[in-house]
């Protein structure tokens, strides 16, 4: 095998964000640019002689090439082994699960997640440690520091391998290991949650749509829904995988996924509705007339997991990402179980699923998942729902009713506010929190701030401390709102406002959220002075 050891110069802005690097797919494509990342992740984990890696993406533009250069960079870089899913596809938590399966030196995931795909939209890739989670910040530190001093990099002069059919082949002497993307996944979900209860549902005739988006999940839900769970043919739509996710934006929420959501708001509504994301890693849940907000679903899904075999035996734990609302904080009180508050970012929740501080994690963005693999898993929550309502037999609208009127409710909203040039978000956020120990006591739109801050994490199983990770403003009357800009975007800065509303066992539970948070929508529109500073009050997406 020749190899070819090309010299570079380092590339500006490689460092990873909320969920590792992601640019423009056309930068991705420049000369050297993948290959100068690639080569900085193997220098920052002392080399990649001798090990094993998993490699494959959500089918985003430009899924195939990545995968052809990170193989010939592996194997010229000495790697034993890379495991590849058929056609370069892998979601994200499949991922996971394979390096954790068969204990590999880490794993290469190429997506941009729920940013939309095409040779004029994003790329993205990750690197994900032996535990099979995101690679936590230390790591994605010292990728950063390599990408900023890389000087050469080893490219294998090789033909590319065919990924279009399972089965063994070599590069030199490294085996690339072509397998289908699906199976050991449907195998793990198959020894968690009880399909023969499920299967009974739907032999029962309950039905449901499952949107995949065009995206990576369209296989997995085909071979599971409809294959081992007996869903009739057409549950899943939007099921073949395409390199711009069919022209949409591969983001299960009301918002990019409102076909779905009209349907499961109309009068020929299955019983459950739910959809994922381009890396199959998010998910969206709706019951007849009901809308399951992220947090809740986090709650309901604790409240209710040993209804699983996996979780028959209880929660060791619940985390959140702090942004999340603490409605699962009120489930765990319960159980009389550990809570945990994490930063933004799946990364996080790696050193307390390891340490077995939680079972079960959440996100307000649509990510939940638990220690079965070490990502947040969308087709998980989908079979959980359905493993819960297989045995309670009730409408998912009547779940959350009940649910509320045990926790009471957690109304919630995020507005995001995109695309803002970056000086004026920066700007905002550091005159916010220059003002945060002066809020305390203020009025806005009458009402009244108790306490603000700005929120650090000290993780308590390695010590480690991530500071910066969040304004928070709490009211008077059981209300906060958070304040935070994007890791993820590709374009200027993303503004999150993260708005919340408690209303007790006893007050209304069936407003609509955007009513019932009318009052710290306008307090928080006042206390940043938004309008004038980025020129709207309307956020772009209301999730
Ligand atoms: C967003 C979400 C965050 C999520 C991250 C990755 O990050 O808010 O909760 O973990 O995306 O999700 P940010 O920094 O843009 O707010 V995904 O599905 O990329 O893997
Ligand atoms: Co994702």
């Amino acid at each position: 095998m020749k190899i070819d050891t090309i010299s570079c110069k380092p590339i500006a802005g490689q460092k990873p964000g909320t969920s590792g690097l992601r640019k423009k797919t056309r930068v991705f494509m420049e000369p050297g640019y993948l290959e100068n990342f690639i080569q900085s992740v193997f220098n920052a984990i002392d080399g990649a002689q001798g090990k094993c890696f998993v490699v494959g993406g959500d089918g985003r533009y430009f899924n195939r090439q990545a995968i052809q250069k990170i193989l010939k960079m592996a194997a010229a870089n000495g790697a034993a082994k890379v495991i590849v899913g058929q056609n370069g596809l892998l979601s994200t938590p499949a991922a996971s699960n394979l390096i954790r399966k068969y204990k590999t030196d880490g794993g290469l995931i190429l997506s941009a997640s729920h940013n939309p795909g095409g040779i004029d939209e994003d790329f993205g890739i990750k690197y994900n440690v032996p535990n099979g989670g995101p690679a936590p910040e230390n790591i994605t530190a010292a990728i950063y520091d390599q990408t900023c001093s890389l000087s050469e990099y080893k490219i294998a002069d090789e033909p590319i391998i065919d990924l279009g059919s399972i089965g063994e082949r070599k590069m030199g002497e490294m085996i690339v290991d072509v397998i289908d993307p699906v199976a050991d996944y449907k195998a793990l979900m198959a020894s968690l949650f009880d399909f023969v209860h499920i299967r009974n549902l739907f032999a029962g005739g309950f039905t449901m749509v499952f949107d995949a988006m065009h995206a990576v999940t369209g296989p997995y839900a085909k071979a599971i829904l409809e294959g081992a769970l007996g869903a009739p043919e057409g549950t899943v739509i939007n099921a073949i995988p395409s390199e711009d996710f069919g022209g949409g934006h591969p983001d299960p929420n009301p918002v990019w996924a409102k076909g779905l959501m009209d349907l499961m708001m109309s009068t020929n509504a299955p019983y459950l509705g739910a959809a994922s994301d381009g890396d199959g890693d998010r998910n969206m849940i709706i019951g007849r007339n009901a809308y399951v907000t992220p947090s809740d679903s986090l709650a309901v899904l604790a409240a209710n997991a040993h209804f699983a075999p996996a979780y028959r035996e209880g929660l060791s734990g619940i985390a959140r990402s702090m942004p999340t609302s603490a409605a699962c904080d009120r489930v765990a009180a319960k159980m009389h179980i550990g809570c945990y508050e994490t930063p933004t970012g799946w990364k996080f929740f790696g050193n307390l699923l390891d340490a077995d501080k939680v079972t079960i994690c959440g996100e307000e963005s649509a990510g939940t998942g638990s220690n079965h693999v070490r990502e947040k898993d969308g087709l998980w929550a989908v079979l959980l729902w359905l493993n819960i309502l297989a045995e309670r037999r009730e409408p998912v609208k009547d779940i959350l009713l009940d649910h509320w009127k045990h926790y009471g409710r957690d109304y919630y909203s995020r507005y995001d506010y995109e695309a803002i040039p970056a000086e004026d978000a920066n700007k905002l956020v550091d005159d916010l929190r220059a003002q945060l120990d002066s809020l305390p006591g203020k009025s806005f739109a009458g009402l009244k701030v108790t306490k603000a801050d700005e929120f650090s994490y000290n993780d308590p199983v390695d010590g480690s401390v991530s500071t910066g990770q969040g304004l928070r403003v709490w009211f008077e009357g059981d209300a906060r709102v958070v304040f935070r800009l994007s890791g993820t975007g590709t374009e200027g800065a993303t503004l999150r406002v993260y708005l919340e509303q408690y209303v007790d066992t006893h007050g209304n539970h069936t407003q609509d959220p955007q009513v019932a948070l009318k009052g710290v929508v306008a307090a928080m529109l006042e206390m940043t002075d938004l309008g004038n500073r980025i020129g709207r009050t309307e956020p772009n997406v209301i999730t």
